[in-house]
């Protein structure tokens, strides 16, 4: 079988060859069972016999790897796909440079790598049921088909892991595949291991926020696990990113349709203040200064999953030849960062302080460097819709000293801006940047379904392009009677 293609006369669609290899296939088929039964119990709410325009991967090709079609998600064919291996690929950073790529565990490493995938993992499925309510607010059949897609999508990746625990760890591989199905977002006694995958998302703006924000966590994630000299974990995580470049999308382009919204009935209305709160909302469109709030509320929890700012862990992880940074192998440097060092802002003597540290414990504080980049390139894209619609305001990225429960700023409180307060300070204004019980309730009362082919609702535009080229009364989901 080539690798390129998928096999499909299986259960389980793979380009792994899983036919010949009895025993995984074997336990990836009962694991198949519990997890069919967790997508019945945790995913979609209330859409598990609607039919859903989907895409499904067919194949690992850059040039085509996608087919559309109506699913039923219960019946959707995840499946393990990984990127075809490259040709004498090596280990390109820390001690083992130069070294043929793992195409097993190192036994001294077992534990780590191990940790690395549950992590990695944990996640998906916690996003599945952090979005599972969503469906019956979907402001239209397209974003609701988007959500969907998203969700099987999440559910694939959790596959790609558990793939590589069962063929890889063995018995305490099953076990921690089983776990990874047992654990539930939220749930006080078995919650999700990331701090982000516990909180709630509550309404469409968080989802979006979610997308645009923690997707690309994720991004930043698999790109540094698609460094990984453990060649399996590269190559799953190098075809999981194209996946995850539609959740992006979906993300920006859902908050950038939510202002486009905003500011045409601000412009309509003939109101100029965007603090004018009251008035906007009372045309049914959410005010800038909320789209603001909810991106402070997101964006710090997200800053939150790099870990510390300095971490032995990274530097373990780096050395070992398991994870690296991002885009490892277009940076000039000896890739073992034995001298170099990285600046980092520190939290020392009452103040926020840039110091230099050895860049090898700095990882977890590089990549949440590059992440930031990258969120701030799509705020600028957001900042040119409110400006070419002629709205005076602008959204900023919240310094990173903001609302943060991990790292050298846990213990503080800051403002968006990064002037520290006390406690009692922070009490009385807080409220002035994350969203009140107030603020919550009025997005609840915009979220209303609208099913109706090639109608939104009245607070978010349609999109410039329908998906896989459809137009604008395509039946996305056809929803079950
Ligand atoms: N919440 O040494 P440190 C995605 C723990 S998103 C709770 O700094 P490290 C997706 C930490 O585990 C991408 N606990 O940690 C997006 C450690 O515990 P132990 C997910 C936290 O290991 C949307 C201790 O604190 N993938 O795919 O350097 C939808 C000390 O911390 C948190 C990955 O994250 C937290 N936020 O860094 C669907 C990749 N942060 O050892 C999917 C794999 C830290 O003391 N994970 N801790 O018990 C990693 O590379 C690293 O484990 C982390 C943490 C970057 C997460
Ligand atoms: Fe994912
Ligand atoms: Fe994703």
């Amino acid at each position: 079988m080539d690798t390129i293609n998928v096999d499909y006369s299986t259960q389980i669609p793979n380009n792994v060859n899983l036919a010949s290899d009895r025993t995984v296939l074997r336990a990836l088929e009962g694991w198949h069972a519990n997890y069919l039964a967790w997508w019945r119990d945790m995913g979609p709410e209330g859409f598990q016999d609607a039919k859903v325009y989907l895409r499904t991967a067919v194949s690992v090709d850059p040039q085509g790897w996608a087919k559309f079609g109506y699913v039923k998600m219960p019946d959707y064919r995840w499946g393990i796909l990984l990127a075809p291996q490259e040709e004498g690929r090596k280990v390109n950073f820390g001690q083992h440079l130069g070294e043929s790529a793992f195409q097993d565990v190192p036994g001294e490493y077992r534990a780590m790598l191990r940790r690395l995938i549950v992590i990695q993992g944990d996640t998906e499925p916690a996003s599945v049921e952090q979005q599972r309510h969503l469906g019956k607010t979907a402001p239209s059949l397209y974003d609701l088909r988007n959500l969907f897609q998203v969700n099987v999508e999440e559910g694939r990746h959790l596959w790609a892991m558990v793939y590589l625990l069962h063929k890889y760890f063995g018995r305490d591989g099953r076990e921690e595949a089983e776990e990874l199905l047992r654990r539930r977002s939220g749930n006080a006694e078995t919650p999700r291991m990331l701090g982000a995958f516990n909180e709630e998302t509550p309404d469409w703006l968080s989802f979006f926020m979610f997308t645009f924000f923690t997707d690309r966590d994720g991004k930043m994630q698999l790109e540094s696990l698609a460094q990984s000299g453990f060649d399996p974990l590269s190559r799953t995580c190098r075809f999981m990113l194209t996946e995850e470049a539609h959740h992006m999308f979906v993300g920006e382009t859902g908050v950038g349709r939510t202002i486009q919204r905003t500011c045409e009935a601000m412009k309509a209305a003939g109101i100029e203040d965007p603090h004018d709160v009251a008035r906007v909302r009372a045309l049914g469109v959410i005010d800038l200064p909320l789209i603001q709030k909810k991106l402070n509320m997101h964006y710090p929890l997200t800053l939150d999953l790099f870990g510390a700012e300095i971490s032995t862990n990274s530097a373990n992880y780096y050395n070992a030849g398991l994870k690296g940074r991002f885009q490892e192998t277009k940076i000039e440097d000896d890739h073992r960062l034995t001298s170099a060092t990285y600046p980092v802002l520190k939290f020392i003597g009452g103040k926020i302080v840039k110091e230099d540290v050895p860049a090898l414990t700095a990882l977890n504080m590089r990549l949440r460097d590059d992440y930031t980049e990258d969120c701030a390139k799509g705020v600028e894209r957001w900042n040119r819709i409110i400006d070419k619609e002629g709205v005076k305001f602008r959204l900023e990225l919240p310094h990173v000293a903001f609302n943060r429960q991990i790292g050298e700023f846990r213990d503080i409180n800051a403002t968006p801006k990064g002037v520290l307060m006390s406690d009692a300070e922070w009490a009385k204004v807080r409220e002035d940047y994350l969203p009140s019980r107030e603020d919550l309730a009025f997005l609840d009362t915009l979220m209303k379904a609208e099913f109706e082919p090639g109608r939104f609702a009245g607070w978010i535009a349609p999109p410039k392009v329908g998906i896989d080229n459809k137009t604008g009364d395509f039946e996305y989901v056809q929803i079950a009677a």
